[in-house]
């Protein structure tokens, strides 16, 4: 596949010279026009004027969250009101929504950053995207939206939702390429088994998928099940939406950070040391081109790591490991970390067991209880299970030695691989909560200190 971008294949050197001009003029920008960084900077006895090479970037503030909450909605803008354009939000868990601004050219940027994604992943303008990424404050659906505009595809902007109209519209237009949550892919299956939908009667080649953590075991079924190539997308409203990072067609292992545009350090997540490559930490991303909001050395909480490698793709952007998950979705059970993405992985290693589970943890006494219900495949169900379903069809009521194997076997793997103990709840096809956007993978019912 053609790269998209020159900037693409830059020489380490030639990049870094980009970045390192990039630095400093946004230094110089927020320092002038944000008080907030004037006033980091100086705690940190820190001028624009320092700051020579992208090396120097150690020697910066952080920015978090909390940063943009206390400064809701607009007092990081870098830019007046009158040279922005559009305005996205996250909603967090807590509180206000974090806030971001674009102008023209970030609006501009955003797009290109975008373009240069579905390129990696093939996308050309002969193809028709189907964009089931949530329209509005979110920022999936417009930034895919525009990626694949400028590239001259044609988008099909239906948003999130409405799943037989997805596939209706994936049957009548020829839709090539779905944009969606990975989760939202394997609704869309679903509903396609149900309907008696065969997906090898459509034209869908391509699946751009993210803004949730998703396994390569949960991409393996996607692959299989919608006959598809799957492709890892990674962003967040902060730094300005999708289109931060991107996997290759070519490769699929990690995904090329857009570095001429958002630096990527690695941090110790306790300490804030930066790490070398190669070491697993929390990532940090400066925007390096951004006028509305631009944001230095921001804590993702997002746990990573990075690869200068040169891909066989021909780009030689550093590449971050799929994401496992937030340091804030972390689960700490009995002392031991447990992402949910770890918990799919191992689950997925067992074909009897469909992608749909839903982790709860509960406190018994003084005991952390970790349970993990999860649905068996319709195969598995239908050879095994059918006399062992509850009247109203929303559990098993009983098991039989398959399912015991089946449940064992999970459960042993997840104690020797993560180190937990958990409970596994088989359950039937269709009964653990799908979702149309962001997945919950988690109930956690501890009382919180
Ligand atoms: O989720 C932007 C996006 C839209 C990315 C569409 C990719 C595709 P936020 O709602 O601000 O923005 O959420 C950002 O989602 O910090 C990660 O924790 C998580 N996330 C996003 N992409 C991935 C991914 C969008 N590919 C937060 N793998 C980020 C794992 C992801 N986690």
């Amino acid at each position: 596949m053609p790269i998209w971008s020159n900037v693409e294949t830059l020489s380490r050197d030639e990049l870094r010279k980009i970045q390192s001009q990039r630095l400093r003029h946004v230094c110089e920008r927020v320092y002038e026009r944000v008080p907030f960084y004037k006033k980091a900077f100086d705690e940190k006895g820190i001028k624009p004027s320092d700051i020579k090479s992208i090396d120097d970037i150690v020697k910066l503030p952080f920015t978090t969250k909390a940063d943009l909450r206390d400064n809701y909605p607009f007092n990081l803008f870098a830019e007046p009101l009158s040279n922005i354009v559009r305005i996205h939000a996250s909603s967090g868990t807590t509180g206000k929504p974090t806030v971001v601004g674009y102008t023209r050219y970030d609006i501009e940027m955003w797009a290109e950053a975008m373009a240069r994604t579905m390129s990696a992943a093939g996308v050309t303008k002969y193809d028709i995207v189907q964009n089931a990424y949530g329209y509005g404050l979110f920022t999936g659906g417009l930034g895919a939206h525009y990626g694949a505009e400028k590239i001259g595809a044609a988008v099909i902007p239906i948003s999130g939702g409405q799943t037989q109209k997805q596939i209706m519209l994936m049957q009548d237009f020829g839709s090539t390429v779905l944009c969606s949550t990975p989760s939202f892919a394997l609704y869309i299956y679903d509903e396609m088994q149900r309907m008696g939908i065969n997906p090898l009667s459509l034209k869908l080649r391509v699946g751009i998928f993210g803004a949730e953590p998703w396994t390569d075991a949960m991409r393996k079924d996607i692959e299989k099940h919608l006959n598809i190539k799957a492709i890892d997308i990674y962003g967040l409203s902060e730094i300005t939406g999708p289109g931060v990072s991107f996997e290759c067609e070519e490769a699929q292992s990690g995904l090329h950070v857009n570095e001429d545009l958002f630096y990527p350090e690695i941090i110790n997540p306790d300490t804030g040391e930066p790490l070398p490559y190669g070491e697993e930490g929390e990532l940090v991303l400066t925007t390096l081109a951004k006028e509305g909001i631009p944001l230095i050395r921001y804590r993702v909480k997002d746990i990573t790591k990075l690869n200068p490698e040169k891909c066989i793709c021909g780009r030689t952007f550093v590449r971050m490991d799929r994401v496992r998950g937030r340091s804030d979705d972390m689960l700490i059970i009995r002392g031991v970390n447990v992402f949910p993405s770890q918990v799919e992985s191992v689950l997925l290693k067992s074909p009897e067991i469909a992608p749909h589970y839903m982790i709860i943890v509960d406190r018994k006494g003084r005991l952390d209880e970790m349970t993990v219900q999860v649905e068996v495949t319709p195969e598995f169900a239908e050879k095994y299970c059918k006399t062992m379903l509850s009247e109203d069809g929303k559990k098993f009521a009983g098991e039989n030695d398959e399912m015991r194997k089946l449940k064992n076997i999970a459960q042993k793997n997840i104690k020797e691989i993560i180190g937990v103990n958990t409970n596994i709840v088989l359950m039937p096809p269709q009964t653990i909560q799908r979702s149309e956007g962001k997945a919950k993978r988690v109930i956690d019912n501890r009382p919180k200190e």
